[in-house]
């Protein structure tokens, strides 16, 4: 009976039902349009560089902070490809290519070519060869930057120093003019080009002639190859103006980007680098880059950009256009009172090619009373590569081990022994390295202890230190806490590792008092939601674990626990935060290892 009339009643019901779906298609349709409208909108306000996918890849790793401006496989300097290819300068402008900064995209068959031309200079030649060397770009500056009023005529005057090794003609060529046409004529006294040493035909006659007509641009050549520090100090010796400021060759300045330098290289004791923005090695896109920016080093003494300390941030904050300090820099791209780079001892000659020698000089600028500091006003784009493309002499392990091995042994003390025990490439070559010139400029200087710089310069930092712990933590059912080589690491889920020898890093450990367990590279574990994970080292309480008895205890009162599965597929043995229970999964053995 109830079937039959709920039947009857049925056509009402489907018209009714009909009429809500009709009303739902035309809100959803409407909701839509509106999405689409607001999202069309806002692209046209945002700049094309805001709206940019960010390409750091190269720069910052996956998990998001840190840049490898850093330790290259050594290039093959243009392959198979034949001396008239590489001889040659194909710098053809198009017109509006890369105006505004903006990407170059290629036809899929350019880009084959392009491929088969990027091992000559690890970055894409043939879109830089369409670019024009005069090309506009965007102000990124921040709109106190742009409000800062600079009184000239009080300024210092500024020699520019660029060393390079063959680098691409256009390239190089837009570097300079780059410097030209963004700095002010009465602040600008020369621009000095130093050629390492290069082969490449085009960097001869032909880069004299395109400069001759330049006025302030010179060309010192050396015939044979200096490296980096070799060539800069021929260029150094040369400058006549007030600072000196170095760039890589394959840089380009931006609008307004010397007056702050000089400003505060002015003041005699202090290496002032500029922000360092990203040109693409694929599109010489030019690309804001994190304002986070804070150099410093991990274990092995690799150049690392990390998240600047709390400090940093909120003097960063407060202060948006004044520069601040930087335990390192990158290296290339900074100004310094001429009298002052002296003074330090310029740069120490022993070291070749490339590699360690902006450690060096960071360690030496802080310890013996001058500062290392970022501008965040001067912007200078500069292309990061993956590889370098050059030759290095004798290989480049050997160059790189043996300019850390004289800036590790001269400044360092006992953390000296802390890298040479980890790096026994590098301790091998140890005694061969003829330091005492730099020894003793360091005692004429009396600068202060590396101890002084942990403490002080890098408070942060997370090297071992006398009152930190440091080894192995060892968990009852075997495996230690570490961070997975090959993954993330920082974001990254906390798993078991091997437990490896005493020379092994990645199972290797500081503790500190305050109960932060810390890996090489900055990471600290911390209790996540549900999974412990590796975080860049802050002030995060989540941060802590206490130490009772065999136990590690989150400020809660959780437990560090193995999360044992037995199933044969599943290989990741996670580290999680639980309550705690009597089980061998939360017992942990500290294994000292000693490092000095
Ligand atoms: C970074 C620095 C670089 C230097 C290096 C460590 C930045 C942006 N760059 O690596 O300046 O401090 O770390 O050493 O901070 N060159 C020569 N002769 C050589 C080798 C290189 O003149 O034998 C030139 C080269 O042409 C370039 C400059 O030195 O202009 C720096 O070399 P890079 O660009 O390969 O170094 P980069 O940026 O990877
Ligand atoms: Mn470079």
């Amino acid at each position: 009976m109830e079937i039959r009339s709920f039947i009857c009643r049925g056509r009402k019901k489907k018209i009714i039902t009909l009429l809500f779906i009709v009303m739902f298609l035309i809100n959803a349709m409407f909701y839509v349009s509106f999405e689409l409208y607001n999202t069309i909108k806002k692209r046209h306000k945002n700049q094309w560089y805001k709206r940019l996918h960010f390409d750091q890849d190269s720069y910052v790793d996956k998990s998001g902070m840190r840049v490898i401006v850093g330790h290259y496989v050594g290039g093959n300097s243009g392959g198979n490809l034949s001396q008239e290819i590489i001889n040659a300068n194909n710098y053809a402008p198009v017109e509006g290519a890369g105006e505004g900064g903006r990407p170059v995209q290629l036809s899929p068959r350019e880009i084959i070519t392009a491929r088969e031309l990027f091992a000559l200079h690890s970055y894409n030649i043939l879109v830089g060869d369409r670019i024009n060397i005069n090309r506009s770009l965007p102000d990124v500056r921040s709109e106190s930057c742009k409000e800062v009023q600079y009184n000239i005529d009080n300024l210092p005057t500024a020699s520019i120093i660029i060393v390079f090794h063959n680098e691409a003609w256009s390239t190089l060529m837009r570097t300079v003019m780059s410097v030209i046409l963004r700095s002010p004529p009465t602040l600008l006294k020369q621009i000095i080009l130093v050629d390492d040493a290069s082969e490449r035909k085009y960097l001869g006659k032909e880069l004299d002639d395109a400069v001759s007509n330049l006025g302030k641009v010179q060309i010192l050549r050396s015939l044979e190859r200096k490296g980096l520090v070799g060539a800069r100090l021929i260029g150094a010796r040369t400058a006549t103006g007030d600072v000196l400021v170095f760039l890589d060759a394959h840089c380009e300045v931006t609008y307004g980007w010397l007056e702050p330098l000089l400003e505060r290289a002015g003041s005699d004791d202090v290496f002032i680098c500029p922000h360092i923005d990203l040109l693409s090695e694929d599109t010489l896109a030019y690309t804001k880059s994190i304002d986070a920016h804070w150099g410093a080093f991990s274990w092995r003494l690799h150049f690392r950009w990390l998240m600047p300390s709390t400090e940093v941030m909120i003097h960063k904050s407060e202060n948006p256009s004044k520069p601040y300090p930087t335990p390192a820099m990158a290296g290339g791209l900074f100004a310094v009172r001429k009298s002052l780079f002296w003074r330090l001892g310029g740069y120490d000659e022993g070291m070749l090619i490339w590699g360690a020698e902006n450690l060096e000089l960071s360690w030496r600028a802080w310890q013996c009373g001058a500062r290392v500091e970022i501008t965040p006003c001067s912007r200078v784009g500069h292309i990061f590569r993956r590889h370098s493309p050059y030759k290095y002499p004798g290989g480049v392990s050997k160059v790189l081990n043996a300019n850390l091995a004289r800036a590790a042994s001269v400044w360092m003390d006992e953390w000296a022994d802390f890298f040479f025990k980890f790096n026994p490439a590098v301790a091998a070559i140890r005694d061969q390295q003829e330091v005492g010139d730099r020894v003793d400029l360091r005692k004429n200087l009396k600068c202060k202890s590396f101890e002084w710089y942990l403490t002080n310069v890098w408070p942060q930092h997370f090297f071992p230190t006398k009152d930190r712990w440091f080894g192995r933590i060892r968990n009852d059912k075997g495996g230690c806490i570490g961070v997975v080589s090959g993954t993330p690491g920082l974001g990254g889920p906390a798993s078991k590792v091997r437990c490896g020898s005493d020379l092994d890093l990645d199972s290797l450990l500081v503790y500190t008092q305050e109960g932060k367990i810390m890996a090489d590279e900055g990471l600290c574990l911390e209790q996540g939601n549900g999974r412990a994970v590796w975080k860049s080292c802050g002030d995060n309480r989540k941060q802590i674990w206490k130490q009772e008895g065999p136990r590690l205890k989150t400020i809660d009162g959780l437990c560090l626990t193995l999360v044992i599965n037995h199933s044969a597929d599943v290989t990741d043995t996670p580290l999680t935060a639980k309550r705690c229970i009597k089980t061998d999964e939360q017992i942990w053995h500290f294994e000292r290892v000693p490092w000095r």
